[in-house]
């Protein structure tokens, strides 16, 4: 399958993440989407092909037009502060305030935000944009008839709501893809979510809607970020309800019961009979991810892309999360050629 890759990816490389109470370097970095990039030349995967420009308006159909303007000039309004860093949270609208949009930039860090490890920096908004044409321009693929595509988004996307950024993602690549998809046409998606987080941002933007079934399936969020959504009895709301459909599971969870839940979430695509699968595809379930507690290897990201490929459907390979950097390319392109060899 074709390879969607921009190398504008570079210009997002924050100099630290808030973890344990200190700055370190960020687990979502650079050098991920090289080693990717790598093995699937090494495996011969198929052509690495340039993103087109798809402009704002795709964006604007799935995110608020306050969050988009926020992202594109949050760096401008940091820098005129005169702070020495770059720009993070430290102040949300929590329990018992007012959610009302302030004017100072310290205000609307934490307005526009859920968590407060993911730094902006100069080129964060182009990179951003950038990632999300790769995802555009795999849908178009799909669009015109391709049986898959991978889109090698960085920075990723499925924690982005409709109005908030956060774990180390500001727009919804899957999302914005799977809305663009149905607005060109097809009537019914399903985005499947793999990434060891809950999807919450793409929950979030398909909650109500039953044209879009989205099922993820994550680390209990009792244990696991982003721990406020990603719950079992999430189910969807109003005509969205019976179309969301989460699989939490605990510390220590191997391929066993993780392919359990896959294959339960892959018959309730089926019965809905998408037009395409939107696959948002992290791969921190691995045994040694750094933030993670699943426990799978490398052979089951081929064994588990070989059950996604039996479904039969088009499908869209949107990168997402995978902090183990050394064998990220491995267990990413085991997905790829597994579903190859379906
Ligand atoms: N102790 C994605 O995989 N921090 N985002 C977790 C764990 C945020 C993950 C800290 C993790 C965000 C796309
Ligand atoms: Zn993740």
């Amino acid at each position: 399958m074709d390879i969607i890759y921009s190398a504008d990816h570079v210009l997002h490389h924050a100099a630290g993440e808030l973890y344990g109470g200190q700055f370190v370097p960020p687990f979502e970095c650079p050098q991920r989407i090289a080693f990717i990039l790598e093995r699937a030349a090494s495996v011969g995967l198929g052509r690495v092909i340039a993103p087109d420009e798809f402009g704002l308006d795709p964006v604007l159909r799935t995110h608020d037009s306050g969050l988009v303007e926020f992202l594109s000039s949050a760096w401008s309004m940091w820098k005129k502060m005169g702070y020495p860093g770059e720009a993070v949270p430290t102040i949300w609208p929590a329990r018992g305030m007012v959610q009302r949009r302030p004017n100072d930039i310290d205000g609307l860090l934490g307005y526009y935000s859920f968590a407060g490890e993911t730094a902006i920096g100069p080129k964060s908004w182009e990179a951003t944009l950038a990632s999300t044409n790769v995802a555009l321009t795999g849908a178009a693929r799909i669009k015109a008839g391709a049986r898959a595509a991978f889109s090698l988004c960085r920075p990723p996307g499925h924690h982005a709501h409709h109005d908030l950024y956060g774990g180390y993602c500001f727009l919804n690549n899957a999302a914005i893809a799977a809305q663009w998809l149905r607005d060109e046409g097809a009537p019914r998606l399903a985005i499947l979510d793999v990434d060891f987080h809950h999807g919450n941002g793409t929950q979030d933007i398909f909650y109500d809607r039953s044209d879009v079934l989205f099922a993820s399936l994550h680390g209990d969020p009792l244990d696991a970020f982003p721990f406020f959504l990603g719950y079992a009895d999430e189910t969807g709301r109003g005509a969205g309800e019976g179309f969301n459909h989460n699989y939490p599971m605990p510390r220590g969870t191997s391929f066993d019961a993780w392919g359990d839940s896959l294959a339960h979430a892959l018959d309730r695509i089926a019965a809905f009979s998408p037009d395409a699968l939107v696959v948002s595809l992290g791969v921190d379930t691995f045994e040694n991810d750094p933030i993670s507690f699943f426990k799978l290897k490398s052979d089951d990201f081929s064994r588990y892309g070989e059950m996604i490929g039996k479904l039969g459907l088009q499908t869209l390979f949107v990168m997402e999360g995978g902090y183990a950097v050394d064998q990220i390319g491995i267990n990413a392109v085991n997905v790829l050629t597994g579903f190859e060899n379906a």
